[in-house]
C-alpha cells in the first residue's frame, strides 16, 4: 500500500467489489495487469454487502443469476432456491472471492474521492480516502447503477426520536422491529419485499405509498436437485441463450400482441403467467406490453383485478392500485405483498394526495395527520446510473468534470455506455445508455468486463496509449438510446429510470433498450473493427 505523499504506479484501477470489480480484477490480473480495486465496504458484494433490508432478495432466477465465464465455477455452487436471499449471494460473491483468491487485489475500506486524468503523462491519478495517490494506466468504475442511497430532504429528520434507516444501508446486525411501530416511506421493488416480512415482526406497519405498484407473485420454491443438475449439465447452451436473449435471461418466446388474442386467451395466458411467477409476466406474455398502450391496458387490468380479489378491504384495494402503465417502472415481483394488507397490523397511507411535510420527534407528519413511530424505514431508492459515479470527482481532460460533462453542459451522452470522449483510457462497466439495469445484471457486467479486458489487450499489443470516445460516436450513440426509449412507453413514466425521482436531475432515459443479445453483437462489431468510433492514439502520433 502506497504512504501519505508516495505515489504507486499501477497498470489499472477498478473501483468496486461487487459483481463488477470482482471479475474485472480476476481478467486483469490473467492478462498480466497490476490492478489494485478500492472498495468503501469491509468485504465484496457491492449491493449485495450493503442491502441487507429484511426481505432482500434477487429477482433474477438464481441459475442465471451468476457468472458463466467458469464452468468450474458454475459446477461448484448449488443455489438453494429460485429467488435466493441475500446472505446466499452475498456467500456466493465470497466464494468466487476465494476461488480466484481475489481478495489480495482488495483494498476495502477505503473510498476513491477523486480520479485526474494527467493529460502529459496519459495516466489516471487516483486519490482515496485514506490520501494515499495512486497512479494508473486505466481507470475502470464498477460502482453500480444503485448504490448512491436517496433519501429525500424531508424537514426535521434530524429531530426524530426512533431509529430510521435506509434500505441500502442496512445494519450488520439485525434490526428489532418486535412489538414497534414501524414506518416505511417507499413501494418500490425493495419495500415490495421488505413490507411483507417487517408486518410479520413489527407491533404495526404504516406504509407510506407515493406510487401504488403493479407487483406479480414471484413464485419463490427450494430448488429440487435434479433441476439445479439439469442446469449444470447445460451449461453452455444456458450461457449462449443468455447472451444472445433480450433480457440476459433465457425466456419463452411472447406473443406478438395482446390485442390480437381474445380477452379469454389473453386471461388464460396471464392467468398462467402469473401462476408460474416470476418476472415471465412481464418477458414472455405480450412483446407489445411496453410499445402499444392498449395493450399494456390489458395487463395493467388483470393485476388491478388481482389486487381487487386479494386484498379484502376495497378502499385499500383501491389506494394499492397503480394507473401507470405497467411495466415502466421496474417490473415487480413478491412473496405476499397485496396479502399483507390484509393483516390488522398494516395500514397504508397516501402520501400522493397527503404528502409528507416533515419528520417529527415522534414519527412523521402529512398534510392530514401524524403518524407516531418508533422506527422509519426510507426505502426510497436511489440517485440511479450516475448518482455513485457523481460522489468522486472525475476530471478528464481540460479539468472537464464528469458532473460538468453530463449534468450542467450537454447532458448525459457515452458511447456504448462504457466510455465518454474527453475521459481516455477510463471504462465504466454497466455505465448509463448500456443495457445494464433492464437485463440481468451478471450478464451485462461479464459483457462489459471481457469487452474492456479484450480492449485493452489490443491496446497493449497494438502500441496504443490511449483510446477515447469520439464526440460523433458518443452523439449518434446517445441519439439511438434516445430513439429505441421514446418507441416505447418507458418515457412516459416518471421513474429512476428517468432520473425523475431525484429531486433537480435532467429527465433522460440512460438504459439502452435494444437489448443484451444485439447489443452484444453491436459492442462485439465496433471491437471486430478495430474500435470503430473511438480515437486510439500511440504517445505522440494518432494510430487511428
Ligand atoms: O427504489 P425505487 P427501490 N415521498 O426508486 C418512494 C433494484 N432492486 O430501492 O414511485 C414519498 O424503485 C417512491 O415513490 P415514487 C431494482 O432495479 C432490485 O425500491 O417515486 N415516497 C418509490 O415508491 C429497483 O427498481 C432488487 O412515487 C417517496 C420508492 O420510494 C431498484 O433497485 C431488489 C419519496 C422508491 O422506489 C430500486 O428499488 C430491490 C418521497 N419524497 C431493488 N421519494 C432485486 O431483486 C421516493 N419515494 C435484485
Amino acid at each position: 500500500m502506497a504512504r501519505k505523499n508516495e505515489v504507486m504506479e499501477l497498470d489499472a484501477v477498478v473501483i468496486g467489489a461487487g459483481f463488477s470489480g470482482l471479475y474485472m480484477l480476476h481478467r486483469l490480473r490473467e492478462a498480466g495487469l497490476q490492478t489494485r480495486v478500492y472498495e468503501a465496504a469491509d468485504g465484496v458484494g457491492g449491493v449485495w454487502y450493503w442491502n441487507r433490508y429484511p426481505g432482500a432478495r434477487c429477482d433474477s432466477e438464481s441459475i442465471y443469476y451468476n457468472y458463466t465465464f467458469s464452468e468450474e465455477l458454475y459446477n461448484e455452487w448449488s443455489w438453494s432456491s429460485r429467488y435466493p436471499e441475500q446472505p446466499e449471494i452475498l456467500q456466493y460473491l465470497n466464494f468466487v472471492a476465494d476461488k480466484f483468491d481475489l481478495r489480495s487485489g482488495i483494498q476495502f475500506k477505503t473510498r476513491v474521492t477523486t480520479a485526474r486524468y494527467d493529460e502529459d503523462l496519459n495516466r489516471w491519478q487516483i486519490e482515496t480516502d485514506d490520501g494515499a495517490v495512486v497512479s494508473a494506466k486505466y481507470f475502470i468504475t464498477g460502482v453500480g447503477c444503485l448504490s448512491a442511497a436517496s433519501i429525500p430532504k424531508f424537514k426535521g429528520l434530524d429531530s426524530f426520536k426512533g431509529e430510521w434507516f435506509h434500505t441500502g444501508h442496512w445494519p450488520h446486525e439485525k434490526v428489532n422491529f418486535a412489538g414497534k411501530r414501524v414506518g416505511i416511506i417507499g413501494t418500490g421493488s425493495t419495500a415490495v419485499q421488505a413490507i411483507p416480512v417487517i408486518a410479520k415482526e413489527a407491533g404495526h406497519l404504516t406504509v407510506f405509498q407515493r406510487t401504488p405498484q403493479y407487483s406479480v407473485p414471484a413464485g419463490n420454491h427450494p430448488y429440487d436437485s435434479e433441476y439445479v443438475r439439469q442446469a449444470k449439465e447445460n451449461f453452455s447452451e444456458i450461457k449462449q441463450q443468455m447472451r444472445e436473449s433480450a433480457g440476459g435471461i433465457p425466456t419463452k418466446p411472447a406473443n406478438p400482441s395482446a390485442l390480437a388474442d381474445t380477452q379469454e386467451e389473453r386471461e388464460r395466458v396471464y392467468e398462467e403467467a402469473w401462476a408460474k411467477g416470476g418476472v415471465g409476466f412481464f418477458s414472455e406474455t405480450y412483446s407489445d406490453l411496453t410499445i402499444n398502450e392498449d395493450a399494456n391496458h390489458t395487463a395493467a387490468e388483470f393485476v388491478r383485478s388481482k389486487i381487487s380479489e386479494t386484498v379484502h378491504n376495497p378502499e385499500v384495494a383501491k389506494k394499492l392500485m397503480p394507473t401507470y402503465y405497467y411495466g415502466t417502472k421496474r417490473p415487480i415481483i413478491d412473496t405476499n405483498y397485496y396479502e399483507t394488507f390484509n393483516r390488522e397490523n398494516v395500514s397504508l397511507v397516501d402520501v400522493k394526495t397527503a404528502p409528507i411535510v416533515e419528520i417529527t420527534p415522534k414519527g412523521i407528519k402529512t398534510t392530514e395527520g401524524e403518524y407516531d413511530l418508533d422506527a422509519i424505514v426510507f426505502a426510497t431508492g436511489y440517485d440511479a446510473m450516475t448518482g455513485a459515479l457523481f460522489k468522486m470527482d472525475i476530471r478528464g481532460k481540460d479539468g472537464v468534470t464528469l458532473k460538468e460533462k453530463w449534468e450542467e453542459g450537454e447532458q448525459t451522452r457515452t458511447y456504448l455506455g462504457i466510455a465518454t470522449a474527453g475521459f481516455p483510457n477510463m471504462f465504466m462497466i454497466t455505465g448509463p445508455e448500456s443495457p445494464s439495469v433492464l437485463s440481468n445484471m451478471p450478464v451485462s457486467i461479464e459483457q462489459h468486463v471481457e469487452w474492456i479486458a479484450d480492449c485493452i489487450d489490443y491496446l497493449r499489443e497494438n502500441g496504443v496509449e490511449t483510446i477515447d470516445a469520439k464526440v460523433e460516436s458518443e452523439e449518434d450513440w446517445s441519439k439511438h438510446c434516445r430513439e429505441v426509449a421514446e418507441a416505447t412507453l418507458f418515457t412516459k413514466t416518471d421513474s429512476w429510470y428517468m432520473g425523475a425521482n431525484v429531486p433537480g436531475k435532467p429527465r433522460r432515459f440512460l438504459i439502452y433498450l435494444g437489448g443484451v443479445g444485439p447489443y452484444r453483437e453491436k459492442c462485439s462489431e465496433i471491437a471486430a473493427k478495430g474500435y470503430e468510433g473511438f480515437t486510439l492514439e500511440a504517445s505522440s502520433k494518432t494510430v487511428k
